[in-house]
């Protein structure tokens, strides 16, 4: 296909419309309940509700909502929307709303238990805390339909491999399908989880529970999880923004070289979350750290190449010297706003990564309101201000209309930008000074005097986020009812100055990469996985706290 017949393709709407729209409704959700946490940590007093029934509950909405349903959702439209359209190839229609269907009974199914306060047991479901089977089945139901979304990409990309043999995958898809690639295979230590542990333990069909073996396939799934929510905002970053921004990415194959090392290093390093547990062999935890730091590459290359696409534009506008380039992007387009703020506070979520992923300064921030301070500048800022950036020209496209109000989307995106700014510092700083996280810290007897008044900061914060999450809402809710202007084209795809010809062939097969990722998650799990699971004895019995 020319390059002009990729520009005119354009991709079903209705689709993508109807993923992005189940994760608005859910990012509304895990709004209104941060705010109750935020509040109730600066000692607000908020009486139970039918809805939220007590902070855990709270949490448990939250962190699901969220860090599940807002990013997986949206994932799950925008990916192959994006595929779709780089590849100039209609997805698989009937494969498609099935995918669609099959995750919303899922959601519909764990939403049950968790609204009605039966499955408080937080986004990471941990047991002994047990949650009736809807929960466990539901969420089940939607890892099934990430798995749909897989085959629908590869079946889509095949198709246009057929009459395109000799051409490089467009960037924007082979970023969507390694993505995809790489959390199908994650995402087997939760399936695993889920099939063999948790299911037949909430049907009565086992009398007790491992934890550690349960805790050790999640975070086989847990760690991996963070790419498959990042790595959609960077094929945004890499794909769209350098030409929003006026310029042209600097390198696709330095692009693809990230992604590939992505697929291959994302999940052999979950223990880097269980340094504190025992029964697992310190050397192995040792060789998921140093793993850890490997993976850190691929981000490292990422923001050199962003950067250096961004430089690209700003230059192209006139942009002088060092840093001050930096000035002249486009900052009055509120999509590109959105997200180079994002990446702004995303190297800080990088730097407390790094120090999380390290075998002894973990200690000092484990299980501490460091960790969601982290988590809020990373799904919380990296991924869902660069996703709101994103629904800044999608969400105006689908509904047909121009944005209604640009001035204020961009007021939006800078008000999340300085309130996560507080919110997270703050959190960050209790958590040095020992307070705990996942705890209803103004009814805790420890509490501190000295953490006062940083919880006020989090509530200030959080309650300024949600100013901002509720001006977001408002302002899409007002370009489909209320915004007469038609919606603009959908963005292009950047050119890049080194293109994709420029790539070695070998990026664009799956075949050694994917054994390769195959051969390292063996290596790093196999002995650990093998051993707990002939030694488990399946004792514990479950827990209902809240
Ligand atoms: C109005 C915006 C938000 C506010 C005020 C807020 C506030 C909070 C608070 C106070 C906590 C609890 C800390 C604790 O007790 O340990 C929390 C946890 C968390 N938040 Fe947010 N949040 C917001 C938005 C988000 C977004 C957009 C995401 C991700 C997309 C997110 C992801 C999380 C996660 C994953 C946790 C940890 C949950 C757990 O420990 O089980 N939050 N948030
Ligand atoms: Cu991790």
């Amino acid at each position: 296909m020319s390059a002009l017949g990729r520009e005119t393709f354009v991709p079903d709407p209705r689709l993508a419309g109807a993923f992005v729209t189940v994760s608005l409704v859910a990012l509304f959700g895990g709004v209104v309940t941060g705010l109750l946490q935020a509040l109730t940590l600066a000692g607000v007093h908020i009486p139970a509700h039918f809805l939220v029934q007590s902070y855990y509950h709270s949490l448990s909405l939250h962190g699901v909502l969220n860090a599940l349903v807002w990013t997986t959702f949206f994932i799950c439209g925008f990916g192959p929307f994006l595929a779709s359209r780089a590849l100039a190839t209609p997805l698989h229609h009937g494969l498609g709303w099935a995918t669609f269907w099959v995750m919303m009974a899922g959601l519909v199914l764990a939403a049950i238990p968790l609204v009605a306060n039966a499955a408080t047991v937080m986004f990471t479901f941990y047991p002994p805390l047990k949650a009736p089977w809807a929960f466990y089945v539901g969420l089940t139901l939607v890892v099934v339909g990430t798995w749909m979304v897989t085959l629908d990409l590869v079946l889509t990309w095949r198709r246009w491999r057929a009459t395109h043999p000799d051409a490089r995958t467009p960037l924007a898809a082979f970023m969507s399908l390694v993505t995809f690639a790489m959390w199908t295979i994650a995402s087997a230590g939760l399936a695993a989880e889920m099939l063999f542990l948790l299911i037949p333990w909430s049907l009565g069909l086992v009398s007790g529970t491992d934890a550690l073996l349960a805790r050790t396939l999640f975070w086989f799934t847990g760690h991996p999880i963070v790419y498959f929510w990042l790595l959609p905002a960077y094929i945004s970053w890499y794909t769209l923004v350098p030409r929003q921004a006026g310029g042209k990415l600097f390198s696709d194959p330095l692009a693809r070289t990230s992604f590939i090392l992505f697929l291959v290093l994302s999940t052999p390093l979950g223990f880097h979350h269980q340094y504190t547990d025992p029964g697992i062999h310190q050397g192995w935890k040792l060789v998921h750290a140093f793993l850890t730091f490997a993976v850190f590459f691929p981000s490292l290359l990422t923001f050199f190449n962003v950067t250096a696409s961004l430089e690209s534009g700003a230059r192209a506008r006139g942009g002088k010297g060092w840093v001050a380039w930096f000035g002249k992007l486009p900052w009055g387009d509120p999509s590109l706003a959105a997200q180079v703020l994002a990446m702004i506070l995303f190297t800080f979520g990088g730097i407390g990564g790094l120090i999380n992923a390290s075998y002894n300064l973990n200690l000092v921030v484990h299980n501490t309101a460091w960790i969601p301070g982290h988590l809020h500048l990373t799904v919380g800022t990296a991924v869902t201000l660069s996703f709101m950036g994103i629904t800044y020209w999608l969400v105006p496209w689908l509904c047909g209309r121009a944005l209604w109000s640009r001035r204020l989307a961009l007021a939006q995106v800078w008000l999340w930008f300085v309130s996560m700014a507080i919110f997270s510092n703050a959190l960050h700083r209790l958590g040095v000074m020992g307070a705990p996280r996942r705890t209803m810290l103004n009814a805790a007897p420890y509490l501190q005097p000295s953490w006062k008044p940083l919880l006020a900061l989090v509530g200030i914060g959080g309650a300024l986020l949600f100013v901002s999450a509720l001006l977001y809402f408002l302002n899409l809710l007002l370009t489909l009812v209320a915004s007469r202007a038609p919606a603009p084209d959908l963005p292009a795809f950047a050119e890049a100055m080194s293109g994709a010809d420029h790539a070695p062939i070998v990026l664009d097969r799956w075949r050694p990469w994917l054994a390769l990722a195959l051969v390292l998650i063996v290596i790093a799990y196999g002995p650990t996985l093998v051993r707990l699971a002939l030694t488990t004895s399946l004792q514990s019995p479950g827990y209902r706290v809240w």
